[in-house]
């Protein structure tokens, strides 16, 4: 009987150290792994040319993809319409006059706080790949592969953990490359990851892959209906240096580079360069495809609109062909997630560092608050989190990009970051979300003449202030005039909702902490490293 008891619970011993080893494995499973994050960005990629946006103008099906497995945002606005800026309010989470880059030629300091560094601290593996634009040594990656300045298309040099070395082929391709040996070969696999993958297409001079040369090639492109816009009402437009038909380089922009030399333009001999680093065979294939047109363009001796129309299909078949190979780099990104069972547990962004515009207003570049160049395409899934087939129509900015993946990531948000975390309003849990965003552009007397501007955008209404070498403010009805073509700043009947606007900026400045003496500042030191750049 003795023996019996000592049997019996010894097996009951048994039996609850099994239970209770089974509970510690469950508990170990089933603490939620962190995701993975990767946080695609190219360079000037306007919405109207993604297909997920209903725009007929290409086909990009992988990108698209992005939205179809998850959400799609209508309203994803910059607070600082041109590159440099850009990335750094979207690695800070701050305004430009907050985290002091807040023009292409001003210095970024590296050793203030980016969501990188915290997830990095946090336990992330983290890798920067591709085009950044922000001098120096990028800080908060374990990896970094990045482009000097703008980079180039063909042969493009690149900067390894600081080091430069030039890689043959064409950029979009190598730097799909280098991401997938990253995520392939150089990560700790036994931790979550976050990789910055930003291409630097479809970025001027928009050259394109050899394999794409003759896509769209029998396409004509109508130009949007204000194509041909005269700025009447908005004399700060007027003075623009962008215009498809006044300011496009035969050679440097539309590749009319004749081999005898006969176009002479501003900028063939900055072409000439980028044409040059290409090899035997690209070159050959190169001109395979322009020669002929070449010679077309020559012998038709085109004026007026038959030029501007020529122009702009020169143009948009070169801007669409870039975009061709950045959407095959997306494509070959999503496979590798889901061929390495990381699908489910990763969260992809697509985004770009601004929009740009593609014929509106008569326009290339970007600068401007009015939409084509405010707003840039964000697109997002997480199957975990986010319904697939999700559309936001609320007015998110680059803004929120660090506190939102910090929020994924579950690491604390620090009070000093400016944006919001996006990830309960694609889950449709925000109970509450902001009414109006703000806006500033600095970069002025500079390239393409866009002048120094602030401005806040609501749901319906936009209000810009032009100021420096002139004071001009002017006032959009964006439910009636979604080109913006009427100035409305004037107009009696918009007086109620003018004052209200007016108080929307006072409040978004004070909110934002930002006001006319840090402009001037900002102002004074640009002007400062002009003259130094000049001397
Ligand atoms: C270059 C381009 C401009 C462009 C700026 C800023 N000129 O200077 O057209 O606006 O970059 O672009 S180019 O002759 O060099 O192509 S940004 O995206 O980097 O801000
Ligand atoms: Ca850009």
């Amino acid at each position: 009987m003795k023996i019996k008891l000592k049997q019996i619970s010894f097996l009951l011993c048994l039996v609850l150290a099994m239970v209770s080893c089974k509970k510690a494995k469950e508990t170990k499973e089933e603490k939620p792994k962190r995701p993975n994050i990767v946080f695609i960005m190219s360079d000037d990629h306007a919405y109207q040319a993604i297909s997920a946006y209903g725009h007929k103008l290409n086909n990009t099906p992988n990108i698209d993809r992005i939205a179809n497995e998850g959400a799609i945002f209508n309203r994803g606005f910059v607070t600082n319409s041109i590159c440099a800026p850009s990335r750094a309010v979207m690695l800070t989470g701050k305004h430009s006059h907050i985290n002091g880059k807040v023009d292409n030629i001003d210095p970024f300091n590296w050793d203030q706080d980016n969501f990188a560094k915290a997830l990095q601290k946090s336990g992330y593996q983290t890798a920067l790949v591709g085009k950044i634009h922000l001098k120096g040594l990028p800080q908060g990656f374990n990896y970094s592969n990045v482009l000097p300045g703008q980079g180039q298309y063909y042969a493009p040099d690149f900067i390894e953990n600081g080091v430069k070395k030039k890689y043959p082929g064409y950029v979009t391709q190598v730097t799909t490359d280098i991401a997938l040996d990253w995520l392939n070969n150089k990560r700790d696999k036994e931790k979550p990851f976050l990789l910055l993958y930003h291409q630097k297409a479809p970025h001027r001079t928009w050259m394109p892959e050899e394999k794409y040369l003759d896509s769209f090639a029998n396409k004509t492109f109508d130009p949007p209906a204000n194509f041909f816009d005269t700025y009447e009402g908005r004399p700060a437009a007027a003075k623009h240096e962008m215009g498809i038909y006044k300011d496009m380089d035969l050679v440097y922009d539309l590749k009319m580079l004749d081999k005898e030399g006969d176009i002479k333009t501003k900028y063939r001999n900055a072409f000439q360069g980028q044409y040059n680093r290409m090899d035997e065979k690209q070159k050959a294939a190169w001109d395979a495809h322009y020669d002929p047109i070449i010679e077309d363009f020559k012998s038709k001796k085109l004026e007026g609109k038959d030029l501007a129309l020529w122009k702009y299909n020169r143009y948009m078949k070169d801007y669409l062909r870039t975009i061709q190979s950045v959407d095959d780099g997306v494509g070959e990104v999503l496979d590798y997630l889901k061929e390495n069972g990381l699908e489910e547990n990763t969260i992809v962004v697509y985004t770009s560092d601004q929009g740009f515009y593609l014929g509106e207003h008569g326009w290339f570049d970007k600068r401007f608050m009015y939409e084509e160049s405010f707003r840039t395409p964000l697109l997002i899934k997480y199957p975990k989190e986010i319904k697939a087939g999700t559309v936001i129509d609320d007015l998110v900015q680059n803004l929120d990009f660090a506190p939102t993946f910090l929020d994924y990531a579950g690491v604390d948000i620090d009070e000093s970051i400016q944006g919001e975390s996006f990830r309960k309003l694609v889950n449709g849990e925000a109970s509450e979300w902001r009414d109006a965003i703000y806006y500033t552009y600095y970069e002025f007397p500079g390239e393409h003449h866009v002048k120094r501007h602030y401005g806040v955008r609501t749901d319906r209404y936009k209000l810009i202030h032009f100021y420096y070498d002139i004071d001009l403010w002017e006032l959009y009805d964006l439910e009636k005039d979604p080109s913006e073509m009427t100035n409305v700043y004037n107009d009696p009947s918009y007086a109620k909702v003018k004052e209200d606007m007016h108080k929307h900026l006072e409040a978004m400045r004070t909110k934002y902490g930002d006001n006319d003496e840090l402009n001037a500042y900002h102002l004074e030191q640009y002007l400062k490293a002009k003259a130094k750049k000049k001397n």
